[in-house]
């Protein structure tokens, strides 16, 4: 990674309007200086110097088809353009949103969700750094547009990466800063004057990281002539993943009537024979509404009721939702469904909307992490959203493929490393009792400067943002702020008390956390988390080779951490990388050998030290992923234990083996047979 930190080697920005020969993307690159600034970026730079931008109001709910509310799918082939342009800054000089994209200049077919980085055979659109251009042009259903006081029409991106820019008929109709997350516009003022007409959505994005943006990053110009072309730059990053980009999720256009339910929150607590969840709803576009809310078990049968805009709904003999292998019924949720009437312009509005809650309880202990009160050991993997081709574009196949795969495993589990997955995810992990740590894009935080105030203001709306999208999800047991930050340094303490203090403002119900690789000794985060959650890489990164040294390494590791903290730990990332198919008895590194026995030796210290206070094993990593290139990178990072394409590697054999016997011993059940499991959904 570049030796960055700690140094101001910013040279000033050098002047724009020339040619940018090659944009490559780089960790690690040096011979030049760090400029802060983001390609093409005056607008987005203005944008971000503007201090603390709140989240915006509103809910976020899940665009759900209901008897009051229509949907329309805008996946498929867009209109895509980058702006190869010096300064990278043609589409806003030229207003290409004004006119069709094909009507600016070349255009090429851009499958959405997907990265466009993989897309084509051509290196510097792989590659590429600063503003990109989609666009689509869609038919709206002539039902939507003729009552126009009472519906209202809402334009809704799942996520895009990372800085978003949309116009509706040349109309700018949002901006949002930051990948992973969703945001959307009311569009419905400029959809309506032109029933018949298709509507033209156009999207600038840019994928710049800058110290201020998470995940932080910089733009490093190289100015010595004599090794670099004139304007050559790199985007660096501290992360370890591949920074692909584009629109990446959904992006759908949803009807609601136009006054509407714009929010639901639902806790729960309960006891063996009585459940209570708590609702808060809220309404917009009228003050005066009625509410009602029902729940309905599986059957159909409606189990509570309740009305007004906040309450509590009491369940008798309540079905918990139970992780994986804690049950035979995992990930059960009930059907809250909430309706909203409402007078406006002399009709009758109804709107409705249902949400699907499972009631379960979280607690923590100094030893234990409890689930509906009995202790829950996380034997799970992290993630990456990673696939070839597609980069990180939702794609239904690989999604349940992998839980499949993770059910196969035994895998009861996981982070979503290192920021918040797709909600379509979210949704399988509740309904299949898929236990999640959910990350926000807080990876690489190492520059002394993404601690100050600006960053740490973003990432506060972050974690609003993050926490509205995904608090009413059971299977969400823990947040997690960031993954390997240099909490070392002196303003990580204020830094990590601020946003962990927020968290929990935001949400009390929920443990907070953040992933250390640092020392226990200097760690200055460690002391505002509930849970320790510790990546260590002995035998890999320290001591390559060296396995014998895994057992006292992670022993001592496991006790100055709990005698610091007495809280309870959870290795957050342990792995080797194996190249499939290379073998080496003895083992050696970027075997599978190796990587099978790295794994024995660590299993055999969790299994002592789960009889204390560790509460969790994590792999890294679930599958193969593309990372930048570099040395120690043979096309990605291969510590998965799946290939890039899902095919197990030896590996995967022994942690099946592992935690399908963690789960028959921890079970209340009957032995739990693996077929039987694997198809109880
Ligand atoms: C860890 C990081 C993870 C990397 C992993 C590795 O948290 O993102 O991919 O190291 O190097 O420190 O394989």
């Amino acid at each position: 990674m570049p030796a960055v930190a700690g140094r101001d080697l910013r040279p000033p920005l050098p002047p724009r309007g020339r040619a940018l020969p090659t944009a490559k993307m780089a960790a690690g690159a040096s011979g030049g200086g760090v400029a802060r600034g983001v390609v093409g970026g005056c607008r987005l730079l203005l944008l971000l110097a503007l201090g603390r931008a709140a989240a915006p109001p509103g809910g976020m709910l899940y665009p759900r088809e209901t008897p009051s509310r229509e949907r329309k799918e805008l996946g498929g082939l867009w209109s895509f353009r980058a702006d190869f342009s010096p300064g990278r800054d043609a589409g806003f000089v030229h207003r290409w949103y004004r006119q069709p994209l094909r009507q600016t200049g070349p255009v090429i077919d851009m499958p959405v969700p997907a990265s466009f980085n993989d897309i084509t055979q051509d290196p510097s659109l792989e590659n590429y750094i600063g503003w990109v251009w989609y666009e689509k042009e869609v038919l709206l259903p002539l039902r939507w547009l003729q009552d126009d006081l009472n519906t209202r029409v809402v334009l809704r991106f799942g996520s895009a990466h990372y800085y978003s820019i949309v116009w509706v008929n040349g109309v700018q109709v949002v901006e949002h800063e930051g990948g992973h997350l969703p945001f959307e516009a009311d569009i419905s003022s400029i959809v309506q004057g032109s029933p018949g007409i298709p509507c033209r959505i156009t999207v600038a994005l840019n994928n710049t990281l800058t110290p201020h943006t998470l995940p932080p990053g910089s733009i490093q110009y190289m100015n010595d002539k004599t090794r670099y072309p004139k304007n050559y730059f790199v985007q660096n990053i501290r992360f370890d993943f591949f920074n692909y980009a584009g629109i990446h999720r959904p992006v759908v256009l949803y009807t609601t009537p136009s006054v509407y339910i714009d929010d639901i929150t639902v806790t729960t607590t309960s006891s063996e024979s009585v459940a209570m969840v708590q609702y808060q709803v809220s309404v917009v576009g009228s003050t005066l509404y009625s509410l009602s809310l029902s729940l309905r078990d599986q059957e159909g049968k409606v189990v509570a009721t309740g009305d007004g805009p906040a309450g509590e709904l009491k369940v008798l003999n309540p079905k918990l939702w139970w992780p994986y292998l804690m049950h035979e019924n995992p990930g059960y949720r009930y059907s809250l469904e909430v309706k909203m009437q409402a007078q406006a312009n002399g009709v009758l509005l109804e709107d409705v909307y249902t949400l699907p809650v499972g009631i379960r309880t979280v607690h923590v202990t100094s030893t234990q992490f409890l689930i509906n009160g009995k202790p829950f050991y996380f034997h799970g993997v992290n993630k990456h959203e990673d696939a070839d081709i597609r980069g990180k574009g939702l794609d239904w196949s690989l999604v349940v493929k992998d839980f499949n795969l993770l059910r196969w495993l035994g895998a009861n589990s996981f982070r979503t490393s290192h920021y918040p997955y797709a909600e379509e995810i979210m949704d399988l992990c509740d309904a299949y009792g898929i236990v999640v740590i959910d990350e926000c894009p807080g990876v690489g935080i190492k520059m002394p400067e993404s601690f100050g105030n600006k960053s740490l203001q973003h990432h506060l709306v972050v974690m609003e943002e993050l926490i509205r999208r995904d608090k009413n999800r059971p299977s969400v047991v823990m947040w997690s702020v960031a993954n390997e930050p240099a909490s070392e340094l002196p303003p990580a303490a204020y830094y990590f008390k601020t946003v962990i203090a927020h968290t929990k403002a935001l949400d009390p119900s929920r443990p907070v956390t953040f992933v250390t690789d640092a020392n226990y000794a200097l760690d200055r985060g460690a002391p505002y988390v509930d849970v320790i959650c510790v990546n260590s890489y002995f035998s890999w990164y320290h001591d390559p080779g060296h396995l014998e040294v895994i057992p006292l390494q992670l022993t001592t590791q496991f006790e100055n951490w709990y005698k610091t903290y007495q809280k309870p730990i959870i290795q957050s990332e342990y792995g080797a990388d194996s190249v499939p198919g290379l073998h080496s008895d003895p083992p050696l590194m970027f075997s599978e050998e190796y990587q099978k026995a790295m794994l024995r030796e660590y299993h055999s210290i969790f299994d002592k030290k789960k009889k204390e206070y560790v509460i969790g094993e994590l792999i890294w990593n679930f599958a193969d992923f593309m990372t930048n290139q570099g040395t120690t990178r043979v096309l990605g990072n291969k510590k998965g234990i799946f290939t890039r394409q899902r095919q197990p590697k030896s590996a995967a054999f022994v942690l099946r083996e592992r935690y399908w016997k963690i789960a028959n011993e921890s079970s209340c059940l009957p032995p739990i047979t693996k077929s039987h499991t694997l198809f109880l959904k």
